[in-house]
């Protein structure tokens, strides 16, 4: 008898109420930085198609469920979708993060075969955040972290943050880089063409984040530490080979840190990609050539992308058994700590 495979879908968005109000009173401010182009488009007065996900965002337990079975799908994993708590000022994103966590916590509690997830944090408070990451794995047994890369124009190699990461090595679970707009320096020609999110702003933004954590040495520090980059890992293994030229030539350089291990080899060390919303066969055997068929997780990026074809494409990849297990659902159990089902 062959029984299907577990299909265990890795960056699917949710949100809460408090949170969705939260970003609407952003949207009646002054904020006008990039990610406002989204953001008030799904929270805010004027309504586009983009305003369709709203509601999808903030079902849990009834279209999101069917849409899972219709599908096949087994479980998702959950996050809260970007920008997450990082727009706000630190004690509301804190205190929103928790509360964030919570219901996760209660969702995943009642399904806990159809859902895991991933925790929020407000990097603003570097260590309210890492005490956040601990209740969470701890009491809340969720799976992992989500960050939505730049934090007022921060990236997490800034000292500042070591203590997330320090918490994410030692509780083992990884950090899940998703995209935001990009911070202002890099945001100018990001604004025509919509270019702004998921066409091409978030890949920009998220490749330059790993990139900033690989070249500042950071895993050296962190040799243990777990980043998972969605879209097909932004492209960043695209570079391997030229990341690693360019970096030997640049060792010890002013203000260029000596690394232990070469570009190439931190992304296959400290990195797991997943495939959400890139449903490239080509780019996907590149990905696994490059990182390893134990790097490479699969996930639709639900509501922003339809599951239909996310799973066609898995299914109908040129893959062996073996490593459609691996894409579908052995890679996610291990990195994210999800039980095996027999
Ligand atoms: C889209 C995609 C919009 C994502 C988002 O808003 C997020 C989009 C927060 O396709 O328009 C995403 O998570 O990939
Ligand atoms: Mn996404």
């Amino acid at each position: 008898m062959t029984t299907r495979i577990r299909r265990i879908a890795t960056e699917e968005a949710f949100s809460i109420p408090e949170v969705a109000d939260a970003l609407r009173d952003v949207c009646a401010g002054p904020d006008n930085g990039i990610d406002m182009l989204l953001v008030r488009r799904i929270y805010g007065e004027n309504s586009s198609y983009h305003a369709g996900f709203l509601a999808p965002l903030l079902d849990l337990e009834n279209a999101r469920l069917r849409d899972m079975d219709a599908n096949g799908v087994d479980m998702q994993v959950l996050s809260l979708t970007a920008p997450g708590v990082q727009l706000f000022d630190a004690d509301t994103a804190t205190a929103l993060a928790s509360v964030a966590n919570d219901r996760l916590a209660e969702v995943v509690a009642r399904h806990p075969k159809r859902f895991a997830g991933l925790a929020s944090f407000a990097p603003h408070s570097p260590k309210r955040a890492a005490r956040e990451m601990e209740r969470a794995v701890q009491q809340l047994k969720l799976n992992g972290f989500v960050v939505n890369s730049h934090t007022g124009n921060e990236y997490l190699d800034h000292p500042k943050f070591w203590p997330v990461l320090e918490a994410a090595e030692a509780l083992d679970r990884c950090i899940y880089i998703h995209p935001r707009g990009p911070s202002d320096m890099l945001a100018g020609p990001m604004r025509d063409y919509g270019m702004f999110s998921a066409l091409w702003a978030y890949g920009v933004e998220v490749s330059t984040h790993a990139v900033r954590l690989i070249l500042s040495g950071v895993f050296d520090r962190f040799p243990r530490l777990k980043i998972c980059l969605g879209h097909m890992g932004e492209a960043v293994h695209f570079w391997s080979w030229r990341l690693d030229f360019m970096s030997a030539r640049a060792q010890g350089a002013p203000g260029i840190p000596r690394l232990a291990l070469k570009p190439s080899e931190y992304l296959q060390r400290n990195f797991v990609i997943t495939t959400s919303g890139q449903e490239s066969p080509l780019a996907l055997d590149f990905s696994i050539r490059q990182l390893g068929i134990d790097n490479v997780l699969w996930a639709i990026d639900y509501p922003y992308q339809p599951t239909a074809p996310a799973v066609q494409f898995m299914d109908t990849a040129p893959l062996t058994d073996d490593q459609r297990h691996k894409l579908y659902h052995l890679n996610a159990e291990r990195v994210f700590h999800i039980p095996a089902v027999d």
